[in-house]
Formats: structure tokens, C-alpha cells, sequence
């Protein structure tokens, strides 16, 4: 008998910029293949997502159902919010209308998969990637059988924690067809790119990240043929021709974008392509060389400090020197950069804090932006989660579900306003992570794409900060946010 499984992706953020449920559709895929009837819905843009998911229990009367949750929350210390309390009333709502199975993945739930069930009182969920663990758990019958299945966590009802698992990592790829499941017209309308991923894991071990607990501790790389036969596929089925590779870092492991981007030229793909995080480190001019001849339009660059104390603090392995190389290089081409900084890390002061200033000053060229963070979102299983209990910021009890940041004790973060205020000479160029929640760049969102603006919208982050009425004063005013939300 085929399984009728309904798979909800639950994000409805638009900031800083849309995401496309890329993950959500891999593991739609997944079950499709593996013989599961199988319903997709976002509630992205869903006026009434309680009312869309009870319509969709009527209409399909799923025997299972997968929810994928990518965000816990924004991330944000001067204005944080959680996503949870919006996906507890789908998962409510979904029990008040049907009994079927339950199973929740995705990115924030491989972060603190226990915490997350806890919260949200489901008993199933799945650590890393599902496209493996959801078709076997949808197959799998009785307590110890589904206890078995790679990637699944448990919630115990003793109340006692299960250990997590080991997630394990495939080097199969399923070819993910995202258009068959999303409904991408909506996304397109936001901004004319579409995401694809060309390989999973990361083996960095930065202080604070996550990524090893979402994607692997390795880098697991698809064949580059098979991400060009994806991009080709979007580029007929979509109309799309420019694409975001969300790739953890595209510059890692050595080799890895030569390979991808000679077959996007091999395969004459006349695409427009934007990179999500590229490391400064060992970026060559003959990689800058060829990502341009490959249609490497943008890239936002992922150093997140600018002094060799800070990014000694933050476990990065490439050093101040690098990352003005790095600039070097970027700026002598024609790719756009949007350079990301964390404010107030560990060991961050009035000194380091300069040098990022200092950075902004002598690298920021005409055609880039960038993009500052203030305070870092503090993670289980993380060596900023030991760093910050030590100083006294969080208790080793605190769950960290809900968001709790750290922020360097030798700083404020209105002293880290001033200091930038005071000496960095292109501000309206700055994108504060908190501004990007101004209900006014989804309008200036649509607007763009309207007009056919060419992208990356941060590329206009003047005319936003205009438009949301920054100025200085309002800057001066930053009020820190609470460290954690209640
Ligand atoms: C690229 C990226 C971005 C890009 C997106 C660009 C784009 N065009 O899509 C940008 C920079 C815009 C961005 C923005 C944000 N991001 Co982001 N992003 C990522 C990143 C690096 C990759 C996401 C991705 O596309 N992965 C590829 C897909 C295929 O993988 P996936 O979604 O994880 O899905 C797999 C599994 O999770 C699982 N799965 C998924 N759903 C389900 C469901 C079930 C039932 C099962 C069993 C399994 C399952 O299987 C899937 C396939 O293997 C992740 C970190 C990471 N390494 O994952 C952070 C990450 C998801 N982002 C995060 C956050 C917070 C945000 C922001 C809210 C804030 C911010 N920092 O800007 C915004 C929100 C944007 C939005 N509208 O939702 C956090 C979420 C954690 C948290 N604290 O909530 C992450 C994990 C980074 C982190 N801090 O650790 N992001």
C-alpha cells in the first residue's frame, strides 16, 4: 500500500533575503522515489498557514507527516526572535486534525534535535540529512525498529536524554528536481535567483559554528555534472538564469569550484551566479579569474573579523594578512562583495574593533557592501557555548533553544557603535544584520524585481538605509538586546 506522506516546510521568513526550501524539497524528492505518495507544502507565503495545513489534512489525509524547520530563530541579538512558538501551533494544529506520524528535520533541528522535540512535544526527529532517514522512518513500524533508523532521534518519555546519534553522511546524492515541489514563481517574484548546493559538510571547526552537526564534519561533494544538469533543468523548467550557490564555503575543499565551474563552462550554462560564503582563505587570483569567466557575478565574503587576535579567538585558520589579500584580489575584479563581520566576538575590544573599522576603510570597494552582526548566537555542542559559560554569560543548565548570545565583556555594543560610527567612512554602505527585518526591503524587494533591478539587492544597501530612515542618531541609540529571549 503507498504511504501518503504530506511534508510542510515551516519557515515564513523574507530577511534578509527569501530562502527558497531547498532541503525541505530534497527529502520530498526522496520519499517520491522511494514510493511515498507525497503532498509539498510551504507555508512561506500562506496568508493563513494554520488554515492552509488543516486544508491540507482534509484534502490528502496524510498517514505521515515530515516537517522541516530551518530556522530556530533570526539570529539577532539587538532584535531577536524565535521561530518556535509559530511552528508549536502547526504542530497543534496538526494533531488537533490527525493522527498521523510525525517526523521533524531540517537545519535547526540537527542543532538541538532533544531540545527541539522537547519544545515541541513530537518524539521524532532527524539529525543531518533526510533524504535516507525519512523514507526509512515512514517504512519502519513499532518503538525499536524506528529506534534504528540512521539520523533518528527519539525523545525519551522517562524524560531521560537518549544520546544523538552519529547522523550519518551519504555520498549518494539524491538529484533533487526543487521545481517539482516549490512553487518557485513566488520566490522568483522576491529576487530572480534560485539556490543550489553543489556539496555538503564543512571540515572547519570555527568556534561557534554548527554546520558540522547540520551538514558532517567532511566535505561530501556532488558530481559537478549532476549540479550543472540541475542548474540546466531550472534554467528550462523556471525561466531562472541567475543562481545562489549555498554551498557552507564555496572556495573548500581545494579543487572543488575548479571542478564545478570549468563544467558550467563545458557545458556553455550562461547563468548568473552568486556564491553565500567564500573564505578569504588561499583564494587565488586564477580561482577570482575563473569564477568570473564562469558568470560569478557576486559573493559574499565570510571572514568575520578583520585582527588576527579575533580570528585566532573565533578558531579561524587563515590569518589578518589573508583576509586583506583576499580583498586584494576581489577588489581588482569585477565581483561584488559582501563582506560579513561578527561585532563582539571573543577577545574583541576598541583595538580589534578598529581593525575591522580599518578594513571597511581601505578594502570596501565602490561595488561592495557590508554586512556586520552584532553578537553571536551561542550554540550547544559549540566551543563558544564553554567560552561563555566560563565568563559567567550563560548557566551549563540553560537549554540554548531559546536564543542566548554571546558578546565580548572588553566592548559594549553601543561603544562598538560609536567606534564604527566615528570612523567608518562609507556607513551607508553597512548593512546591519538587524535593519534587515524592516518590513520596507520586502517591499523594495518586490519593487526590484519588478523593475528588473540587476542583483544582489545588497547592492543598493544606500538607498534601503535611506529608505528605512537610518541615520546616525538612530545608531547611537542602539540599545543592547536581552542575551537571552524568556
Ligand atoms: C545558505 C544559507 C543562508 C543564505 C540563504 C540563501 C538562499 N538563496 O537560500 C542566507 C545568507 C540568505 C541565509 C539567511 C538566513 N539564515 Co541561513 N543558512 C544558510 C546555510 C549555510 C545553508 C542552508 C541551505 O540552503 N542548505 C542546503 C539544504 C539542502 O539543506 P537543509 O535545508 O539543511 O536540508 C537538509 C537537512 O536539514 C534535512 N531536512 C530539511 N528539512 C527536513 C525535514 C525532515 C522531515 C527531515 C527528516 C529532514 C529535513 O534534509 C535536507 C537535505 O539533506 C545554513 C547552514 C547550514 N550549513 O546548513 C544557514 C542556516 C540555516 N541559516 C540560519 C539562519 C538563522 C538564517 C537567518 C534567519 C539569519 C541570518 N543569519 O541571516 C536568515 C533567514 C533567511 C530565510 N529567509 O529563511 C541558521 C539556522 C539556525 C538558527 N539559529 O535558527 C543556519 C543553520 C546557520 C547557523 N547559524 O548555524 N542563510
Amino acid at each position: 500500500m503507498v504511504l501518503r506522506i504530506l511534508i510542510i516546510s515551516t519557515s515564513r521568513e523574507l530577511a534578509p533575503q527569501p530562502a527558497v526550501p531547498i532541503g525541505a524539497a530534497w527529502v520530498a524528492e526522496a520519499l517520491h522515489l522511494a514510493g511515498f505518495r507525497v503532498m509539498f507544502l510551504d507555508l512561506c507565503f500562506q496568508r493563513d498557514p494554520v488554515r492552509a495545513v488543516e486544508e491540507a489534512i482534509l484534502s490528502f489525509r496524510p498517514e505521515g507527516i515530515a516537517l522541516s524547520v530551518r530556522n530556530l530563530d533570526n539570529c539577532d541579538f539587538l532584535s531577536p526572535k524565535t521561530f518556535l512558538p509559530e511552528v508549536k501551533t502547526i504542530v497543534e494544529t496538526i494533531k488537533a486534525r490527525s493522527d498521523a506520524r510525525i517526523l521533524v528535520g531540517g537545519a535547526g533541528v540537527s542543532i538541538m534535535p532533544l531540545q527541539v522535540l522537547e519544545y515541541l512535544e513530537l518524539d521524532h526527529a532527524v539529525v543531518g540529512e533526510g533524504e535516507r532517514a525519512a523514507p526509512l522512518f515512514f517504512q519502519s513500524r513499532g518503538a525499536r525498529e524506528v529506534s534504528l533508523v540512521p539520523g533518528v532521534v527519539c525523545r525519551e518519555p522517562s524524560g531521560i536524554e537518549s544520546p544523538i546519534p552519529a547522523a550519518p553522511f551519504s555520498t549518494d546524492f539524491v538529484t533533487p528536481r526543487m521545481n517539482k515541489w516549490v512553487d518557485s514563481r513566488r520566490y522568483l517574484r522576491l529576487e530572480p535567483v534560485l539556490p543550489v548546493q553543489g556539496k555538503r559538510g564543512c571540515a572547519n571547526r570555527c568556534l561557534y559554528c554548527t554546520y558540522k552537526s547540520i551538514e558532517g564534519g567532511i566535505w561530501r561533494i556532488r558530481e559537478a555534472g549532476s549540479v550543472a544538469d540541475e542548474i540546466a533543468a531550472l534554467m528550462r523548467d523556471t525561466g531562472a538564469r541567475e543562481f545562489e550557490f549555498v554551498d557552507s564555503i564555496f572556495n573548500q575543499p581545494e579543487g572543488y569550484l575548479e571542478i564545478l565551474l570549468e563544467e558550467i563552462l563545458r557545458r556553455g550554462l550562461k547563468g548568473k551566479f552568486s556564491i553565500s560564503s567564500l573564505s578569504p582563505k588561499g583564494l587565488t587570483v586564477q580561482q577570482v579569474q575563473l569564477m568570473e569567466r564562469a558568470g560569478v557575478k557576486s559573493a559574499v565574503v565570510t571572514p568575520e573579523a578583520a585582527s588576527d587576535v579575533t580570528l585566532a579567538a573565533l578558531r579561524k585558520d587563515f590569518s589578518e594578512r589573508d583576509v586583506i589579500h583576499a580583498a586584494e584580489i576581489l577588489g581588482r575584479s569585477s565581483i561584488r562583495v559582501l563582506w560579513c563581520f561578527l561585532l563582539g566576538g571573543p577577545k574583541e575590544d576598541e583595538a580589534t574593533l578598529a581593525k575591522t573599522a580599518g578594513f571597511l576603510n581601505t578594502q570596501l570597494k565602490r561595488k561592495d557592501s557590508a554586512y556586520l552582526t552584532t553578537g553571536i548566537r551561542i550554540y550547544p555542542g559549540t566551543g563558544l557555548r564553554e567560552m561563555a559559560i566560563e565568563e559567567g554569560m550563560i548557566t551549563a543548565d540553560y537549554n540554548l533553544l531559546m536564543p542566548a548570545f554571546y558578546f565580548s565583556q572588553r566592548l559594549t555594543p553601543q561603544k562598538g557603535m560609536e567606534i564604527l560610527n566615528g570612523t567608518v567612512r562609507h556607513l551607508s554602505r553597512c548593512i546591519l544584520a538587524s535593519d534587515t527585518h524592516k518590513t520596507s526591503n520586502e517591499t523594495l524587494r518586490l519593487l526590484g524585481t519588478k523593475i528588473g533591478l540587476p542583483t544582489p539587492f545588497w547592492r543598493y544597501a544606500g538607498y534601503a538605509n535611506l529608505f528605512n530612515r537610518r541615520n546616525r542618531s538612530v545608531r547611537q541609540n542602539l540599545a543592547p538586546g536581552p542575551t537571552a529571549l524568556e
